[in-house]
């Protein structure tokens, strides 16, 4: 028997069955030969719990958990399934569901948090590294906070001083966390109907904080316990994250770190060098890694990593990190969040730098193996293993932190074994794309010319618009269905724009190029494509900057011709392997923000077919959005075009 478990425990991926990418496939097996386990061998040892996957147990309190699974062959009948205390699994599902959503709600607006905190002390000149670098953007933004940004003397309008408007947005920004009295202020940027739509339901967000603090208390034992009254703060939770907490953050960058403009880099593990020393930084907030790649580009810093043998620093990212620094800086992005043991792997990682979210507690163990050193920086996310540094991260000596870290990583890289096996798989991408960009691109305006997205998809050159976005999941294969969904949607004429993990995976893939376009592309799609010369997938960066898909929605609604709300628009949202809290969220407020939104692997619901049909019928009959799963990514692509050419047909633009 003990022979049986010894066995079971060291149950191992198969590397070709685990990722279509051929670098992690060589990774993989690498690491099995080393005897290092992976989260590919990982679970295949440890499969998911069954009723957990499908919603339905509550562990909200200790009389539970209270495990409620579908009877085998379906519910016969009325459903009596019900919990200790009479919670019903419609309860429990969406208890969970919703729980999941403060959950990454929470993340998401704790690190929009952090960096309104940031520009607050940049504006009031309390930290000295980081300046304004996007004053327009801090002017496009200001009226949406009611701040002036012109003031008028003796009769005559002068411009107002740029540091004064940027106190006063800063405070406003910080304010929306926690304000006592009114709603967000950035709901107003929704198209009016929508707007309307979330009054009439009362789902207006009053602030960030209290819409995730109210989560946690309907969710408690006895509180809530009518599903649609549940799902309904959900919904405002999830609001305060995608208009709220998100769309702070990616605003706040770009006036602290520069607006993004397309860029080209380079992705996959191939990026990193054997005679350089490799500086990875991983997690999501750019408040350190912009940081980071100051000090690493300085020429003192270059001129020490030489002195200590190494031709200079290559910098890699990986996760939402590595999306920040892409977009502003091209550094290259190493690795998709299913890849970052592998980094290590290669035995060439001198450094990895680590912040918040997406980082597994397996980094430290894979460390241990090799002369990495891994350094947390965030005083919310450390580890309990004790090779792990723990660098604080503050941004009032930032520079200072930063400079120690890269000077850490240059003085590891001496310290290398002979066993360096970089993979060589790396692709070109042009990332770094934005409502903006999108714009200036296509004809510097959305409706009017030849050019525009708008009158591209009246014309029907291009079908549609879909956001691909989210993480991987070691229960899929590593990269499949990101990009067997983003290849049939732009095989059928439909521009992808992409965020996250899928936004890497396509990188990865080579879909980033113009060149993709003749490749892959419909005719229509790769027409527009070759004629502006931007790739068919679209980079928008990291997870927070979903914010942008959906203020690229609200433009193209503005501009006219496509209706009058994102409800109207051909457009559809995919998350193919998605697996966080984060995703959940983001997917929610698609959703109810009108968007046709279909997500791959599973839903966390499908014990509960009443709350189930809910989020996928019912919620379309009020905003017009919806949620669906589907697993096989083609149909989960011909779901989205469906839907598209639903939408077309009803504008009567279908011809
Ligand atoms: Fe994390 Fe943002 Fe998911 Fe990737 S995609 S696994 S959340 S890094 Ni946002
Ligand atoms: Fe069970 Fe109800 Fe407690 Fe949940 S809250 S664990 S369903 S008794």
């Amino acid at each position: 028997e003990k022979a049986v478990k010894k066995e079971k425990a060291l149950k191992v991926a198969d590397p070709v069955k685990a990722s279509i990418d051929k670098a992690t496939q060589e990774m993989i097996a690498r690491a099995q030969d080393l005897g290092i386990d992976t989260i590919f061998d990982r679970a295949e040892s440890m499969k998911p719990c069954n009723i957990g996957m499908q919603g339905i147990c509550c562990k909200n309190c200790s009389m539970g958990p209270c495990r409620l699974p579908l009877p085998k062959g379906g519910i016969e009948g009325e459903d009596t399934r019900k919990g200790l205390c009479g919670a019903t699994p419609n309860t429990i599902a969406a208890r969970n569901f919703i729980r999941m959503i403060a959950g990454g709600a929470a993340a998401h607006s704790d690190h929009g948090r952090c960096v309104a905190e940031v520009f607050l002390s940049v504006a009031r000149k309390e930290s000295h590294d980081y300046a304004i670098k996007d004053a327009d953007k801090l002017l496009s933004i200001a009226p949406y906070f009611d701040v002036a940004t012109t003031v008028e003397v003796d009769g005559e309008v002068l411009d107002r001083d740029i540091d004064e408007i940027a106190v006063e947005v800063a405070e406003k920004a910080l304010n929306e966390w926690g304000k006592a009295e009114g709603e967000l202020y950035y709901l107003k940027r929704a198209p009016a109907p929508l707007y309307e739509k979330w009054k009439k339901q009362g789902v207006l967000p009053r602030n960030i904080d209290r819409e995730i603090v109210e989560i946690m208390h309907r969710t408690h034992i006895g509180v809530d316990q009518d599903y649609k009254n549940l799902i309904k703060q959900g919904t405002r939770a999830a609001i305060a994250d995608g208009w709220g907490g998100s769309m702070l953050a990616t605003d706040l960058q770009d006036v602290l770190f520069g607006t993004p403009y397309p860029v080209q880099s380079e992705a996959n593990l191939g990026v990193m060098k054997d005679d350089h020393v490799n500086l990875i930084v991983h997690g999501h907030e750019p408040v350190l890694s912009e940081m980071i790649v100051a000090a690493a580009q300085s020429p003192a810093m270059v001129e020490y990593a030489k002195s200590k043998g190494a031709k200079g620093i290559q910098l890699g990212g990986i996760c939402c990190t590595a999306n920040e620094i892409l977009q502003r800086h091209g550094i290259p992005t190493a690795a998709t969040f299913l890849q970052q043991e592998l980094a290590i792997i290669t035995g060439a990682c001198d450094a990895m730098v680590v912040d918040i979210q997406c980082i597994m507690q397996n980094l430290a163990n894979v460390a241990k193996c090799f002369h990495t050193k891994l350094i947390t920086t965030h005083p919310i996310a450390k580890m309990e293993q004790d090779n792990v540094m723990h660098i604080e991260f503050d941004e009032h000596h930032a520079m200072e932190d930063a400079e120690k870290i890269v000077k850490l990583a240059i003085d590891n890289f001496k310290n290398r074994g002979a066993e360096v096996m970089i993979p060589r798989q790396k692709n070109t991408q042009i990332a770094g794309f934005g409502v903006e960009s999108i714009e200036y691109h296509l004809g510097g305006s959305f409706r009017g010319t030849y050019y525009t997205l708008n009158d591209n998809i009246i014309n029907g050159r291009i079908r549609g618009i879909a956001g691909v976005v989210g993480c991987n999941n070691a229960r899929t294969r590593h990269n499949e269905g990101h990009i067997a969904v983003v290849k049939e949607l732009i095989k059928n004429d439909v521009i992808v724009l992409t965020t996250g993990c899928n936004g890497i995976a396509c990188a990865m893939e080579g879909l980033l190029t113009p060149e993709a376009a003749s490749v892959y592309c419909g005719p229509g799609l790769a027409e527009v494509c070759e004629t502006v010369g931007i790739p068919p997938v679209l980079h928008l960066g990291s997870c927070v900057d979903n914010s942008r898909i959906l203020l690229a929605a609200t433009e193209v609604v503005k501009a006219g011709g496509l209706g009058k709300d994102i409800s109207d628009l051909p457009a559809a949202g995919s998350a193919p392997e998605w697996m966080s809290e984060k995703a959940i969220s983001i997917g929610h407020y698609f959703v109810t923000s009108g968007v046709y939104t279909v997500f791959g692997y599973m839903l966390p619901t499908s014990g509960a077919p009443v709350f189930h049909d809910y989020l996928s019928k019912e919620l379309e009959k009020i905003y017009g959005g919806m949620w669906d799963l589907e697993v096989d990514p083609v149909k989960h692509a011909q779901k989205m075009i469906a839907h598209i050419d639903k939408k077309r047909k009803a504008l009567g633009i279908d011809k």
